[in-house]
């Protein structure tokens, strides 16, 4: 059954509008291509020592969230499309206040758990269509629609737009 038929009886079988339980408990599908994110800390389902790690096909799988916009780092408006980290977080469980992000450089952001919203940031996997190399600041890139909200035109967003992104730790 998929992820989403055993969903589907979970909450049948639990006569909710909402079971978890069920779903949480079934593991994680194990990476078959090069592992591209790391997710570990407040967890709860896991492919790897406390651990859940993906690759691209894993990442394929969820749902795409994408939009088009101008970013401080590109030349005119740019499409991204890549998986809401939201629903990463629900899927491996995430609990706790804070996500910290970092990058193939070590570099690293914290981005509260509040700021996270269904659609934003992505983890983008795709700029213009195209899978982002290492040195276009791929493969993944936490990324935010700037140029629907004045908001997200700052600093302190700009500092979490994570590029070369290879971890996310769930801290409390
Ligand atoms: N992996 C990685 N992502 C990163 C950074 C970095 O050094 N490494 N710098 C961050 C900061 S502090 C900002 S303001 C923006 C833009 O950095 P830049 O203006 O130096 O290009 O990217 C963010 N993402
Ligand atoms: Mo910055």
């Amino acid at each position: 059954m998929n992820r989403c038929g055993f969903f589907l009886a979970g909450a049948v079988i639990a006569g909710s509008a909402f079971s978890p339980t069920l779903a949480m408990t079934q593991p994680l599908q194990q990476p078959s291509g090069e592992v591209v994110l790391t997710v570990g800390g407040q967890i709860s389902r896991f492919n790897g020592d406390a651990v859940a790690m993906f690759d691209q096909q894993m990442l394929a799988t969820y749902p795409v969230t994408q939009f088009t916009t101008t970013t401080v780092w590109t030349q005119g408006e740019v499409h991204f499309a890549g998986v809401a980290l939201a629903e990463v977080l629900r899927d491996v469980g995430a609990s706790g206040s804070t996500i910290i992000a970092t990058g193939v450089d070590e570099f690293f952001a914290e981005i509260p758990m509040s700021s996270i919203t269904d659609t934003m940031p992505i983890l983008a996997y795709a700029m213009d269509g195209q899978q982002m190399s290492l040195r276009n600041r791929g493969p993944l890139w936490i990324m935010y629609p700037y140029d629907s909200n004045a908001t997200l035109r700052s600093e302190v967003v700009q500092t979490r737009s994570v590029w070369q992104l290879i971890k996310l730790d769930v801290a409390e």
